[in-house]
């Protein structure tokens, strides 16, 4: 009931999402021994019955039972025909723009994941692709910023680490005037359990399932949903010729994770609004931004476009540089650690970690700044991080009244 109230005005859930998250894919009947948890499949091989007679699993890299289970239940939750997996997000970023060619042009909204921006910005742009970031908050600068020659264009939302949220539908909208053109939307932050941006209009929803997908911080993994047949086949055909495919062990323990979503998702959203309401009221705190809560600029978008927020916060602290290493090494119960999306509470410095590989004037623009901390709320007991935080807080900047 008190959940229901707090996040009352969001979507409601995806109909049939939990029931799915535990059954699609995994059919006991596809195995000869009835094996209600799908088995792990390490045979990188497959008896034919005659050359090119199979069983519908050849080479491991190109498929494998334990992949194939995982894939079609991500298909089903993301409300899309198709799903590919691989061996990190990054991987899963490079294959999608393995779709262009030199000359082509990708469009990336401003504010990404470091390792997304240092691919674009160090490692495409050598093999000829072109990056131009613009805030797609704006629509107007998105729809300004493609030319002839744009192919791609890559939105997260929200964005790793301000947490602006990009309105997908008006995205797409745009982009498809323009005749080829992909949206593809890094979805890692939300999860299918809180945003479907196939259903949007997204031609691509792309994850890190790393983080919530998997919910557990010990799998390194990628996923892809698509719904066009021509999409998928030539992503299909990328993911056995690139090979950075994740391994049956892995696909399993993400399979695993996602029988979980639902709940994880629901205490994330709830432990983190608690937190943010918190930090809201701290006078050492200078500015949260959650976009569950009615101060985050695009809180009013959400509410239309999701069905609920992750545990996903940052915030300025007050003081300099010195308070906001001493705040995040005063922590005792969040882990001062990359990454997030997991069970377990992280917090970090975006600007000295996730982010130092964004040029520092792309930064500074983007205010990541010395005191800007990026949290991901877990799934422990509200009242202990609450606590957690306070005391840090404290130890940090032990006068409040202090000037910046
Ligand atoms: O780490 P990997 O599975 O390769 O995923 C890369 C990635 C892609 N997209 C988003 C939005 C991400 O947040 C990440 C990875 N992010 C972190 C490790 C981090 O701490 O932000």
């Amino acid at each position: 009931m008190e959940d229901a109230k707090k996040s009352a005005g969001f979507l409601p859930p995806f109909r049939h999402f939990a029931t799915q998250a535990i059954h699609v894919g995994q059919e006991p009947e596809q195995w000869k021994s009835m094996a209600v948890v799908p088995p792990i499949s390490l045979s990188t091989t497959f008896k034919q019955q005659a050359p090119g007679q199979h069983s519908g699993f050849e080479y491991s890299r190109c498929g494998n039972p334990t992949r194939d289970c995982m894939e079609k239940a991500v298909a089903v939750l993301d409300g899309a025909k198709y799903c590919l997996s691989y061996a990190s997000g990054l991987a899963a970023t490079v294959n999608i723009a393995h779709l262009l060619k030199a000359g082509d042009t990708i469009v990336c909204t401003d504010d990404v994941y470091g390792g997304t921006n240092r691919y674009f910005q160090r490692i495409a742009s050598e093999m000829g692709l072109k990056t131009v970031f613009v805030d797609c908050t704006k629509l107007d600068r998105l729809e300004a910023a493609i030319t002839p020659e744009t192919k791609l264009v890559w939105i997260e939302t929200p964005t790793n680490p301000m947490m602006k949220c990009i309105d997908i539908q008006e995205c797409a909208q745009i982009v498809h005037k323009h005749k080829g053109v992909i949206l593809a939307v890094d979805n890692t932050f939300m999860s299918a359990y809180f945003q479907r941006p196939l259903s949007l209009g997204a031609d691509i929803c792309m994850y890190s399932a790393t983080k919530y997908m998997n919910g557990h911080s010990d799998v390194v993994m990628g996923l892809v949903s698509v719904n066009d047949d021509d999409l998928h086949k030539r992503l299909r055909f990328l993911q056995y010729s690139l090979g950075a495919v994740p391994s049956p062990f892995d696909c399993y323990l993400c399979n695993r994770g996602l029988k979980t979503l639902p709940i994880r998702m629901k205490q994330h959203f709830h432990n983190a609004l608690t937190v943010a309401r918190y930090l809201e009221s701290d006078p050492r705190v200078k500015k949260v931004i959650f976009p569950g809560l009615p101060s985050h600029p695009q809180y009013e978008l959400m509410k239309r476009q999701c069905t609920g927020c992750p545990g996903m916060i940052s915030f300025y602290m007050k003081g300099n540089l010195e308070h906001a290493s001493k705040f995040l090494k005063s922590l005792k119960l969040f882990a001062l650690a990359e990454s997030l999306g997991g069970y377990e509470s992280l917090a970090e410095h975006p600007a000295i970690m996730t982010h130092a590989s964004v040029p520092k004037a792309d930064r500074e623009a983007l205010g990541i700044s010395d005191t800007f901390i990026r949290l991901s709320v877990g799934l422990e007991d509200s009242e202990d991080l609450l606590e957690d935080l306070d005391q840090a807080l404290k130890a940090a900047v032990p006068d409040y009244r202090i000037r910046n």
